[in-house]
């Protein structure tokens, strides 16, 4: 692994604003420090771990009981679910992509001072054995005082394919029963809780218990008012016609254990999708982007 983040350093680093180190288990991680934020991206998964403008708290939350193992997504950050949302018969869970080492295509400093990194990933046989289709995927990750992710999706192979999608955005906020969401009065939303039951969102989304909810054909803007942090995200989109909105609330919390007891007040998850009835099809050689834009107001 030294020599791997020799490599990734020698090629890929930039002096004084993004380096590679050993984020635990040898797994690689971009550091990322400018004048506008910091940031950390893992090579697995092509997990975004950390984000914060200069000045302000961490916005992206992992849980202070991570695991961080190859093969296995860490608990937090922006897990990219693809080629599937949710669960699979005898698949893994939102997909493949998000256990796997992704490949460094490219970084760079734009002329905004934002810092941009390239990762990629292509099928193989382990992918057509679970998926039986050629692609090309990429998440461009923008670190600025925005946090820019955009996912493309390319079929590579002759025949169309069908696909859902995720940006999986854990957030960190200081007390979730005194958070609300907006964007979303109106929308229609499959509720998990309620055996995927359709029910219709009147006003913002509040959290008094587990929550977690598809909300279907809906490419608004959402603002998190996190009251008790005294401060407001914004999420924006494109290519997205899903939101799903996750807080594990007490009890089931208890069934991750990558998550510590109570950090369901700490956390929420806003996730740009395109899930349950909003699939994608791509013609052969057709792009898809799936585009998250996260800040501060
Ligand atoms: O996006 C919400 C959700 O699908 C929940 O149902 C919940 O299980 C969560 O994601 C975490 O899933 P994971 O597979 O990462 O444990």
């Amino acid at each position: 692994m030294t020599h791997a983040l020799d490599t990734l350093n020698q090629q890929h680093s930039l002096p004084g604003v993004l380096e590679f180190v050993d984020g635990g288990a040898g797994l690689p991680v971009a550091h990322i420090h400018t004048p506008q934020a910091s940031a950390r991206v893992a090579l697995q998964g092509a997990q975004v771990l950390a984000w914060q403008p200069a000045g302000a708290v961490p916005v992206i939350w992992v849980s202070k009981a991570a695991v961080v193992e190859p093969g296995k997504g860490v608990r937090g950050g922006v897990p990219v679910c693809w080629p599937w949302f949710g669960a699979r018969d005898g698949l893994p869970a939102h997909g493949f992509v998000r256990t796997r080492m992704w490949q460094l295509r490219h970084t760079a400093q734009d002329s905004q001072g934002q810092v941009v990194l390239r990762l990629g990933l292509t099928d193989d046989a382990s992918t057509r054995a679970l998926w039986p289709h050629a692609f090309d995927l990429e998440l461009v990750v923008t670190v600025g005082r925005t946090l820019t992710m955009a996912l493309i999706t390319c079929n590579t192979g002759s025949t169309p394919l069908t696909l859902t999608d995720a940006l999986h955005t854990y957030f960190a906020v200081a007390d979730v029963a005194q958070t609300t969401v907006q964007g979303l009065d109106g929308c229609d939303y499959l509720d998990k809780v309620q055996h995927m039951a359709t029910c219709r969102q009147a006003g913002s989304v509040a959290f008094t218990t587990e929550t977690d909810r598809v909300y279907v054909n809906t490419t608004a803007t959402c603002v998190i008012d996190d009251t008790a942090g005294q401060r407001h995200i914004q999420i924006a989109k494109q290519g997205s016609a899903s939101t799903v909105v996750w807080n594990p609330w007490s009890e089931r919390e208890k069934a991750f254990a990558d998550m510590a007891a109570g950090e369901y007040r700490k956390m929420l998850c806003v996730e740009t999708c395109n899930a349950g009835p909003d699939q994608i099809t791509l013609a052969a050689g057709a792009t898809h982007s799936l585009v998250a834009e996260i800040s501060l107001l």
